[in-house]
């Protein structure tokens, strides 16, 4: 393992309930409900692939022009940011600022591979930024999870082969994405949702280095015992 790759809403931080507040403000804006479980499901999704969603189950999906959407998106990211502004080092999710630091002292390689375009204020908000030698740019994806794209540009900006990867991340369509990248995929959150994932975790607090070791040294020794057969 040579390199960890982290998604950031819902696995550095618990920014999902600002994502559930900012689009529920904008839903009802335009008169479509939006509840918890709707916001569950758009958990790395783009922000633009979230509006279309929203407006397909709000029956409104030739109600607006492309103009009018711009607007929508524009309405949600502001009251978001605002939302985002009160983060401060205490909003790290439960053993993360440990992890990062234990990887750091391995010398192992850390990069960001969020859907987020407000990912670096986000994590200069938690004052992390400096942790990460890579963090992927979401606007120059051709396509977002579960495409591999994301995983795969942050391997390269590392410098490291994908096979030497571990990769966390806390929504169904980011398992998808580490696993077509071709890397050991850790997923925080339920086993039932984290369908795909080498190693399941409830809450990021029982994430460290040496689980991430013992589980990665099993993984390999499975995708060998495979390549032999
Ligand atoms: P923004 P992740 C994702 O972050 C969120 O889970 C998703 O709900 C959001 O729509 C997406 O970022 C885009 O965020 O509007 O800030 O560009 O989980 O990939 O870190
Ligand atoms: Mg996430």
């Amino acid at each position: 393992m040579k390199a960890v790759i982290f998604d950031l809403d819902g696995v550095i931080t618990d920014t999902a309930e600002y994502h559930f507040l900012a689009w529920k403000y904008t839903a009802e804006q335009i008169d479509i409900p939006f509840d918890r479980s709707m916001n569950e499901s758009l958990k790395g999704i783009s922000r633009e692939e979230s509006l279309e969603r929203i407006l397909i189950f709000g029956g409104a999906e030739k109600r607006f022009t492309h103009a009018e959407k711009q607007e929508l998106l524009h309405q949600k990211n502001q009251y978001y940011q605002t939302l985002i502004s009160r983060l401060t080092p205490e909003d790290l999710l439960p053993g993360i600022g440990r992890l990062l630091c234990e990887l750091k002292n391995e010398h192992i390689k850390i990069g960001l591979a969020s859907s987020s375009r407000n990912a670096r204020a986000i994590l200069k908000r938690l004052a992390v930024i400096d942790d990460f030698q890579a963090i992927v740019d979401p606007a120059a994806l051709a396509k977002g999870k579960p495409d591999p794209e994301i995983f795969l540009t942050a391997a390269t900006l590392l410098g490291v082969s994908t096979a030497d990867c571990a990769a966390i991340e806390d929504a169904e369509a980011g398992i998808s994405a580490i696993k077509s990248a071709g890397m050991f995929a850790v997923g925080v959150g339920r086993e039932q949702s984290m369908l795909g994932a080498d190693l399941v975790v409830r809450q990021t607090g029982e994430l460290s280095f040496e689980l991430l070791k013992e589980e990665w040294k099993q993984y390999r020794g499975k995708v060998l015992k495979s390549i032999r057969e």
